[in-house]
């Protein structure tokens, strides 16, 4: 089920919900038919089918991949963001919902009515305690409707949370290219990815589950500790090092780790990241930042950094803010989470490259009004950690981390990304 109609549902339903999997490892290429989707459908057109879908007494279980701008939900308070235009469409017409709260409420309100099982939700995104914040968002969703239902939600329904680890590039002409040469067939839907992939699952299914450890899924209790390896390590490095690298002039994330200067910076940051947590029992957290550079690393991977570098708001707090607060905390040098930060307010004053780049972020326009006739390093930094909701206040007050992410604003804008990666990673 798509919500956004296009892509998706032209190219895959002709192809009877069939795709090619391109996985890009040390050794080539390799392509497989992937054949787990039995049919597509989108709510662009209305709700009826996905409905029909999920109040199937078959369904028990949906799984969601939505970036973190697209759930509408309010971080700060655990609901939903009643100003986000999924959400506040779905709450003026909650049965005929087009968001991804509204769709998981009416069909758990229908279910409930017909007397059938709540289905269990698993969401696959980078946000952190992700099953928490879906299920709060939902509740509070129905409660704004039906307060029953609200509180029927947050105790019947399970949200079990989950961490998804798999660099999947955008596909681009190229991927469908290739899957043509290796098949022998066209394919319009073909997506391409690394050969990597870890899926850690907290084991929570009232209503029974696919035996998704056959496959290489890690049951665990509690996904806590996988949460903070891979947001902080994989995450946290990724999006320091897109702005970073964009602003160098770099278009693949294998381009970043090719350039001494840069992956300097990127081993920095990954050991400060390693040191904000202790690793989970049983899992070498040393490892897993080892395997990651050469995954970083791919030369058949074309990753752009111009597609992590979108949604920085969204993506800052649990990646880089929450790793330079307990990095603070542990009197761990905060630098390497500050560059980053100053790198993403870099990419945020548009100044770079000309601005010839469009900021893509949900708060773009937010952003843009704050920085109006702000031009030093300190006044842009003042403007952007005075974002509600973004930085937390113990950070954005803190006399040394706005010192130090002020400053190597300042070189940035004054000598450009290039010259601040290099005297930074001098610095080092
Ligand atoms: C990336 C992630 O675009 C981004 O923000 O950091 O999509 C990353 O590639 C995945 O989380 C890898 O598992």
């Amino acid at each position: 089920m798509t919500l956004r109609g296009g892509r998706a549902l032209s190219e895959l339903a002709p192809q009877d919900g069939r795709y090619t999997l391109l996985e890009r490892g040390a050794d080539g290429a390799r392509a497989r038919v992937i054949g787990s989707v039995a049919g597509v459908a989108s709510g662009a057109g209305g709700s009826d089918a996905a409905l029909a879908a999920l109040t199937a007494p078959w369904c028990r279980v949906v799984t969601l991949t939505v970036t973190e701008k697209a759930y509408g939900l309010d971080r700060a308070a655990g609901g939903c963001a009643s100003d986000h235009p999924a959400v506040s469409a779905d709450l003026a017409s909650p049965e005929s919902p087009r968001g991804v709260l509204g769709l998981i409420v009416r069909a758990l309100a229908l279910r409930r009515r017909g007397g059938l099982a709540p289905f269990t939700v698993v969401c696959c995104d980078n946000l952190p305690r992700n099953g928490v914040l879906l299920s709060g968002a939902a509740a509070d969703f129905a409660r704004r409707i039906d307060s029953d239902l609200g509180d029927w939600i947050a105790s019947e329904v399970s949200f079990p949370s989950t961490v998804v680890d798999r660099i999947t590039p955008a596909p681009t002409e190229r991927t469908c290219a290739e899957a043509a040469r290796l098949l022998g067939v066209e394919d319009r839907a073909a997506v391409e990815t690394e050969t990597f992939h870890q899926w850690v699952i907290e084991d929570d299914f009232p209503a029974g589950r696919p035996a998704w450890e056959a496959g290489g899924a890690i049951f665990v209790k509690n996904v806590g500790l996988y949460e903070l390896m891979k947001l902080r390590v994989l995450n946290g490095t990724h999006s320091m090092l897109s702005y970073a690298g964009f602003h160098s002039g770099l278009v693949y994330v294998r381009d970043v780790m090719s350039d001494v200067s840069l992956s300097c910076l990127v081993r920095r940051y990954m050991s400060a990241a390693l040191a904000t947590f202790d690793s989970p029992s049983g899992v070498d957290a040393g490892e897993y930042a080892r395997v990651l550079a050469d995954r970083f690393s791919n030369p058949y991977l074309a990753h752009e950094t111009r597609q992590i570098a979108m949604d920085g708001t969204e993506k800052l707090p649990q990646r880089v803010f929450a790793a330079a607060l307990d990095a603070r905390a542990r009197g761990i040098d905060i630098r390497p989470f500050a560059f980053a930060t100053a790198a993403w307010m870099f990419h945020a004053t548009a100044s770079g490259r000309g601005g010839v780049y469009e900021l893509i972020d949900p708060r773009a326009g937010e952003i843009r009004a704050c920085l109006r006739g702000v031009s030093t390093g300190s006044g842009v930094m003042s403007a952007l950690f005075g974002l509600s909701d973004f930085m937390p206040v113990e950070l954005s007050g803190d006399a040394d981390w706005r010192d130090a992410a002020a400053g190597m604003l300042e070189v940035m804008l004054s000598v450009g990304m290039r010259a601040a990666v290099e005297a930074e990673a001098v610095v080092d």
